[in-house]
């Protein structure tokens, strides 16, 4: 009988070690999170004002997230006072690659003024969701992202096998977080690096 219990706790004691072993082989290789947080209230707009924001690269798939004060349902677009084709919103992560201090690629959700008369819609349906290749004060478009919002968090999603390019973005990659609004009198923007 105490052969029995003796074996019994032997084998849950071997059960326990080859579990706690295996979890550290289930994590992904190259899978490491990024998370910084940004003050709270230092720009005065809701939706502009980022929390937190956090990137998770691994070798198919680049997911960032930018946690804000506030996501209204619906904002307004194509606002008569911005000038057609400059920028009214924008929401991103950008990266630096080679750490030269300059951004090298961004993942956003952006909405341009596109000549249209104002028209009032929440965010998805109205940007634009891309990963730019940013050269100097340009970016050249390399594919599309997949983006949605969790609660006041945007979430931007791009797989690598998409574009050869997205292979340079890796966990060792510095990333920072943008935002801007451009109302046609005043232009908000909040930064967390
Ligand atoms: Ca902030
Ligand atoms: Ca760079």
């Amino acid at each position: 009988m105490l052969k029995q219990k003796l074996c019994i706790v032997i084998v849950i004691g071997i059960l326990l070690v080859i579990s706690l072993g295996c979890s550290g082989f289930l994590t992904p290789i190259g899978w490491k999170a990024q998370e910084k947080k940004d003050e709270v209230g230092d720009v005065e707009i809701d939706f502009i004002d980022i929390e937190e924001g956090s990137v998770e690269i691994s070798h198919s798939i680049i997911s960032c997230k930018i946690t804000l004060r506030n996501i209204p349902q619906q904002l307004k677009f194509n606002n008569p006072k911005v000038g057609i084709n400059s920028l009214e919103y924008s929401w991103g992560v950008e990266f630096d690659v080679n750490k030269d201090g300059s951004a090298d690629y961004g993942l956003s959700i952006s909405h341009f003024h596109d000549g249209g008369p104002e028209k009032i819609g929440d965010i998805l349906s109205n940007t634009q969701k891309n990963v730019w290749k940013i050269v100097g004060h340009s970016g050249t478009f390399v594919t599309s992202i997949d983006a949605s919002i969790e609660g006041n968090t945007i979430v931007l999603k791009a797989e690598k096998s998409k574009s050869p390019d997205l292979a340079n973005i890796t966990d060792k990659s510095k990333a920072s977080f943008h935002t801007w609004y451009n109302n046609g009198g005043s232009r908000y923007s909040d930064e967390l690096r």
